[in-house]
């Protein structure tokens, strides 16, 4: 898959407010301060496209991003997960993306990113119920693998599959860009509809 271009294309936060695109969606979710949107910018050779920050709960919003003048969308969720937010904006958030899971015809795959050096949280369990649920078959991707040493991420692999009881896992470094060109490769499969 070649990245010609790719831009910012909007933000919602109910369907309404969802682009009219047609075209093929994929969408990452996890944690905040998983590094959703450094993957996005990885994946688009992007340096600072979808906002990346150290502060958590930055993106509070659905973010659409245009790849390829249109020809696919990468979607930024916002994450979950930290301790600051109120009871009220759990509450927001859980219907933002099950309404976005549930009604967004676009919708070609879920990743799910997670933390190769962390057992999956409640809240993880949770976002993977709700892709399944909403019948997607997740894609997991986990994410810092450059925190590991070389010889511990195959293994790190192994473990999660068999953990989730999934086949599509694939460590991810958007740090040194470990794993990308297998992920690249897995997406464009998907996009090609195999
Ligand atoms: N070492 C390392 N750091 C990473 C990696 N990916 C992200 N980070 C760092 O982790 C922090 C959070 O990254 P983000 O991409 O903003 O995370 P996010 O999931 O988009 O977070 P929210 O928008 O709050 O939901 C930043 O300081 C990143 O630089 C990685 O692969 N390796
Ligand atoms: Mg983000």
């Amino acid at each position: 898959m070649v990245i010609k271009a790719s831009e910012f294309y909007c933000s919602a936060k109910f369907p309404k407010d969802y682009p009219n695109t047609g075209k093929p969606e994929f969408a990452m979710a996890g944690r905040s301060n998983v590094g959703k949107s450094s993957f996005i910018n990885k994946f688009l050779n992007r340096k600072n496209l979808a906002r990346v920050s150290k502060t958590q709960g930055k993106t509070a919003l659905i973010n659409f991003f245009s790849v390829n003048n249109g020809e696919f969308y990468l979607v930024d969720l916002p994450g979950y997960g930290y301790a600051t937010v109120s009871k009220q904006e759990q509450l927001s958030w859980g219907k933002m993306i099950n309404t976005y899971l549930a009604q967004r015809k676009e919708l070609k795959t879920v990743f799910l990113l997670l933390d190769i050096r962390h057992k999956p949280t409640k809240d993880d369990m949770m976002m993977l119920d709700y892709i399944l649920a909403n019948e997607f078959e997740p894609v997991i991707i986990l994410t810092k693998a450059d925190k590991l040493a070389k010889t511990k991420i195959a293994p790190e692999v192994e473990k999660f599959k068999e953990m989730l009881g999934l086949e599509q896992v694939f460590a991810f470094s958007s740090t040194n860009g470990y794993g990308k060109d297998e992920i690249m490769e897995y997406t464009e499969k998907l996009l090609m509809g195999e």
